[in-house]
């Protein structure tokens, strides 16, 4: 019988009780873009869109296992890394993944939005070294960006700066977000590939909560490059995406959660 077939990506990246961030968020956006998702779980956590209130890591092992067995019978043709929390997960990650051709976006979480510390201190050295040089794309916030490069980033020239300095330190096209920027009401993103730069500008939306924004933009940048969009175009839909599933938030209680399926 004939089916269609469906591209496959994978979503490498910490569990949310709450369903609004991480593994769901992924899984989430994957199934609205129409690609197969599958899911390799570096730690649990227990939180809702407030706190965190405990994270619990994968084993080594256990990790690596997970990565087997998609690769065995499902392989992707794009993958994206977010909370992936110590120095020895990313190690496990980065051995496993340096030798496949797919593409890689490379989320660098490292505190969620509210405020929990999702990567380890120690752990910044061997997402720098070992995972980074292997990524298609990196995708950092502000907060994420100033760290990584240590000084300030306080307009949309010195994000356009950020963009190719990361490049530069880190050899992989970067998609400077400056949603947080203060001089603009435009969230603007930068994408600098080596040798072109692209903006992408929509309006700020005010008063709806961004748990699980990020999440969900790099994995609709995965789920457009598992289709087969070039980078830029990849990235083009995908901000219209975001920008759509924020505008059309949702109250989960006394919460808000992304659209992410357009519906209501
Ligand atoms: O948005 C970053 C992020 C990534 N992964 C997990 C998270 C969060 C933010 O809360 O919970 C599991």
């Amino acid at each position: 019988m004939d089916r269609i077939s469906l591209p496959i990506a994978l979503t490498i990246a910490g569990a949310d009780t709450g369903g609004g961030a991480g593994i769901q968020a992924d899984l989430k956006t994957f199934a609205a873009l129409g690609v197969h998702g599958c899911s390799v779980l570096t730690c649990m956590t227990a939180q809702n869109p407030a706190e965190v209130l405990a994270v619990m890591p994968s084993s080594v092992d256990f990790l690596r296992h997970q990565l087997q067995a998609v690769f065995r019978e499902l392989p992707p043709s794009a993958v994206k890394t977010g909370m992936l929390y110590s120095a020895d997960l990313i190690h496990t990650v980065a051995e496993f993944l340096k030798d496949k051709s797919l593409k890689l976006v490379v989320d660098p979480v490292m505190i969620s939005t509210s405020g929990a510390k999702l990567l380890q201190d120690d752990a910044v050295q061997a997402l720098c070294r070992e995972l980074f040089p292997l990524a298609s794309l990196l995708t950092p916030n502000l907060d994420e960006a100033v760290y990584l490069l240590d000084h300030p980033i306080r307009n949309r020239s010195e994000l356009s700066d950020a963009a190719r300095e990361l490049y530069q330190r880190f050899g992989c096209p970067v998609l400077a977000k400056g949603g947080h920027l203060r001089d603009s009401v435009q969230a603007v993103d930068i994408l600098w590939d080596g040798s072109r730069e692209s903006v992408f500008s929509k309006p700020f939306i005010n008063g709806v909560s961004t748990h699980g924004t990020g999440c969900t933009f790099s994995s609709a940048i995965t789920a457009f490059l598992s289709r087969g969009l070039s980078l830029e175009e990849s990235v083009g839909q995908a901000k219209e995406y975001v920008n759509r599933v924020i505008a059309d938030s949702v109250r989960i209680g006394s919460h808000y959660a992304l659209n992410w399926f357009g519906q209501h």
